[in-house]
């Protein structure tokens, strides 16, 4: 007799919580590539094979450490297709007495677990997830004791007094908790930046790109240009070079966003981590040391930990805390369908059309990209956030519903309302054009507010706040703004209603339906 440990695709850490057995021998891993998860969303080609790629490395990895792995391939015969097939056939190959696993990082999956005890008639151990430093008890408890609303800065200081990084006692290291104020420049276009890590395919993710090039060609996506880590030593390696090459500059350009950078001084870590490949705490640890030892300025090392033990932590709380109907908020009861430039990137909007080909080409786009070009316009245009998430979903390499959802309905949509962001990321133009360089070569005209030629962020931005006033007037953050408005006089106010709306009518939703 022996226990099954199903470890799923995102769950590839050696400290796993439920591969901490007293005698290996006494136990079967089972991983299982399965459709249900490849198809729930038409995933970017490279997401996939990223995720079979780490999962066939990792199972090398166990079987070197002692472990017997059964690992069920795509293609394998009789796959079933889903999770809770795969662990009936297992059940059927092996004699087994008992399930343990690791609690999945999605409702979705949970919810398969949690009905594995009755269908299989098997004790099923289903241990909390440790690689996160909040345990779920922990933001519960934290979210209750929040009279005012929860806001990821009281959560990050806690994070930081609990692990006790960038502290002096009870104190903020160089006194101040926060250094975002000088993490706002924009980027020079003259900068070289350092390059990308790059890992070449070795022949395991040869094999796992010609089976997607074969099942999910037809997905978004370029698969060529796959370079991404999927060991956890190549992790350890992609790592180090961030802290060595970008980390000095992180803070600074943090916000920037130029043409033909993909990357910048950004850390390109978040698929590891989120695959478990690279230990978040770990990882803030090594950042410390730098600063530690004098290699980088506090607001880079401050503002890299922030958004790993801060905004990390709370978006996984946030995701658990709110439940399953998280995903269904329309605060605005925004209705309009995604447009088609989201997947063709056919676009004379520059910065969208810029950041749909980096997210193509690389499955992946940096931050400022994802919430104040491509969030900020589904915002401004009303977008569905179900079609949203959708796209978020599949897009990028490391989006897993429990980090997507939050990030695409919280923080970028507002769709909750502020549940769990204090204003909506509301912006015009001006902002793109501030913090980027893509302005200067678009066909639309920054600085012009209305018309054909205007920048179509401008009208929207009014657009959208006119017809939110009854939901955000009393948002005390966006009084100013509100007089603003009311300080136009009618005949204006209406050229930028008119404006946004004619730019609205030539938005079409794409011919196919390329995310479920
Ligand atoms: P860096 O900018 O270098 O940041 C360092 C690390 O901080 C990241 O690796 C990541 O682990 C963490 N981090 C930073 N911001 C966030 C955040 N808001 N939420 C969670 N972790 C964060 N991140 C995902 O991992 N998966 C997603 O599906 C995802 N969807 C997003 C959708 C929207 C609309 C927005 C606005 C953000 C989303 N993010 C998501 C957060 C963030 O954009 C990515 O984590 C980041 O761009 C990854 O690139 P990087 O590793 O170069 O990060
Ligand atoms: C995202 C993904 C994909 C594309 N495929 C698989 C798979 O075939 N097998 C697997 O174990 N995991 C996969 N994943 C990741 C899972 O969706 C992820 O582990 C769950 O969402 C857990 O919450
Ligand atoms: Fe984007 Fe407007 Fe700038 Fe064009 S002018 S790049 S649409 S912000």
């Amino acid at each position: 007799m022996a226990t099954l440990i199903p470890v799923l695709g995102d769950q590839l850490s050696l400290d796993l919580s439920s591969l901490d057995v007293e005698d290996r021998s006494d136990c079967i891993v089972l991983m299982m590539e399965v459709w249900d998860e490849a198809t729930y969303v038409r995933h970017h080609q490279q997401k996939i094979a990223l995720i079979f790629s780490a999962m066939r490395h990792f199972a090398e990895e166990l079987r070197e450490g002692g472990y017997e792995v059964d690992y069920v391939k795509l293609d394998d015969d009789d796959n079933s297709g889903s999770f809770t097939g795969e662990v009936e056939r297992a059940l059927a190959r092996h004699d087994i007495d008992a399930i343990r696993i690791t609690e999945a990082g999605e409702y979705r999956v949970m919810d398969a677990i949690e009905g594995w005890s009755d269908t299989f008639e098997l004790p099923v151990d289903i241990r909390p997830d440790t690689r996160f430093v909040c345990s779920l008890d922990e933001f519960t408890a934290w979210a209750q004791s929040r009279d005012g609303g929860l806001r990821m800065e009281y959560f990050y200081r806690d994070m930081r007094r609990k692990t006790g990084l960038l502290m002096d006692g009870d104190e903020p290291v160089e006194g101040r908790w926060n250094f975002d104020h000088e993490n706002r420049d924009s980027a020079d276009p003259d900068t070289d930046f350092p390059p990308r890590p790059t890992f070449e395919p070795d022949a395991i993710t040869r094999d796992v790109m010609d089976l997607v090039a074969s099942r999910f060609g037809n997905h978004f996506g370029d698969l060529e240009s796959f370079t991404w880590p999927v060991t956890a030593a190549e992790a350890k390696d992609a790592l180090e070079q961030f802290l060595d090459h970008r980390l000095p500059c992180f803070g600074a350009t943090q916000d920037a966003m130029l043409t033909g950078e993909d990357f910048l001084n950004h850390a390109l870590l978040s698929t590891s981590i989120n695959l478990g490949l690279l230990d978040p705490l770990y990882v803030c640890e090594r950042a410390e040391r730098r600063y530690n030892d004098g290699k980088v300025p506090i607001e880079a090392a401050e503002g890299f930990i922030r958004q790993i033990i801060g905004w990390r932590e709370y978006i996984r709380g946030i995701y658990w805390w709110e439940g399953e109907g998280y995903g269904e908020e329309n605060y605005f009861d925004a209705k309009r369908d995604l447009p088609d430039f989201y997947w063709t990137g056919e676009t004379d909007m520059h910065c969208m059309a810029e950041a749909v080909r980096a997210t193509r080409e690389h499955a992946y786009a940096h931050h400022i990209q994802r919430l104040m070009v491509l969030g900020n316009f589904a915002l401004l245009a009303g977008i569905e956030p179900r079609q949203v998430q959708d796209w978020y979903l599949v897009v990028y390499a490391d989006a897993y519903e429990w980090v997507e959802m939050p990030n695409v309905v919280g923080m970028a949509l507002f769709a909750d309302g502020g549940a769990m962001a204090s204003k909506p990321y509301a912006a015009s133009g001006n902002y793109i054009n501030k913090m980027s360089d893509y302005c200067s070569s678009c066909r639309y005209n920054v600085s012009k507010k209305t018309g054909e030629d205007a920048c179509p962020f401008n009208a929207l931005y009014w657009h959208f706040l006119d017809r939110h006033r009854d939901k955000l007037s009393s948002n005390h953050r966006l009084g100013r703004i509100y007089s603003n408005w009311d300080r136009m006089d009618d005949a204006r106010r209406q050229e930028y209603r008119d404006s946004a709306d004619a730019f609205l009518k030539t938005l079409t939703p794409p011919q196919e339906p390329w995310a479920r």
